[in-house]
């Protein structure tokens, strides 16, 4: 057993990998992966509105404070590995725990899929994050347009690149479900969330939502966007 599992969360199974994450964007890509790929695994909630995510025991598993965070007891070399960012946990447990399952066969396909990966880290979280603030969660906090104005027309902006790839695709490479989907439409799906799809005139990217539609036939990606559960209150 390694001494990384934080103590708040008990660990049932320590010869599994364990998600530290919640059902948000970025939390689901993880756990929509592990349900995909089948692996064992046991699902830890942190609470981040209540600032778990700044204690130091978790701050050593993610030095960045942040979900989702994964914990492998068996890593490379046999020695645990604590992983954050989830680009990487995405890409680890595909290539280091599932034979490359989730990217499309070829070398081609496989700079594709990273490619659409750090858009997707890099361009629709960021941007759509703050989209997401400054519209809906404090939009009491400034009499000031300019920002969600700026991260309106950048959300739009993104979902057209979105869309001119998606014309006469199913999925964003090689016309398979892959890594590069799971990074990207729990993010689309979060525009819901932030009642902003009026807002980005979400219904003028026609390419878009058959997309997601098509992402949420999967029983992995069912199961997967509500891991981990919320505990109980009571
Ligand atoms: N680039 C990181 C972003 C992770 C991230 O921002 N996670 C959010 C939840 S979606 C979080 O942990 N927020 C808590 C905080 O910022 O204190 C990744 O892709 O994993």
């Amino acid at each position: 057993m390694t001494d990384l599992y934080p103590s708040r969360y008990p660990v049932e199974h320590p010869d599994r990998i364990q998600l530290y994450s919640m059902a948000t964007p970025n939390g689901r890509k993880a756990g929509i992966t592990l349900e995909e790929l089948e692996l064992p695994y046991e699902a830890h909630f942190v609470d981040i509105m209540a600032g778990h995510q700044y204690e130091d025991e978790f701050r050593r598993i993610n030095p960045n404070s942040k979900i989702p965070t994964l914990v492998d007891p068996n890593g490379p070399d046999g020695a645990p590995i604590a992983l954050m960012e989830s680009g990487a946990i995405l890409l680890y447990l595909s290539q280091q725990k599932a034979g490359g399952r989730l990217i499309p066969a070829g070398e081609r396909h496989h700079y594709e899929v990273l490619q659409w990966l750090f858009f997707q880290v890099g361009n629709v979280g960021p941007m759509f994050g703050q989209f997401g603030h400054f519209y809906k969660f404090a939009s009491d906090k400034t009499s000031d347009s300019y920002a969600v104005e700026r991260y309106t027309k950048e959300t739009k902006r993104l979902l057209a690149v979105l869309d001119a790839h998606l014309e006469g695709r199913t999925f964003l490479v090689a016309d398979e479900f892959s890594l590069a989907d799971i990074a990207t439409f729990p993010w689309v799906m979060a525009l819901d969330f932030y009642d902003g799809k009026g807002a980005v005139e979400y219904d003028s990217f026609a390419n878009v939502e058959p997309w997601i539609q098509r992402c949420l036939e999967r029983p992995g990606v069912q199961r997967g966007l509500s891991v981990p559960k919320r505990p109980s209150k009571d």
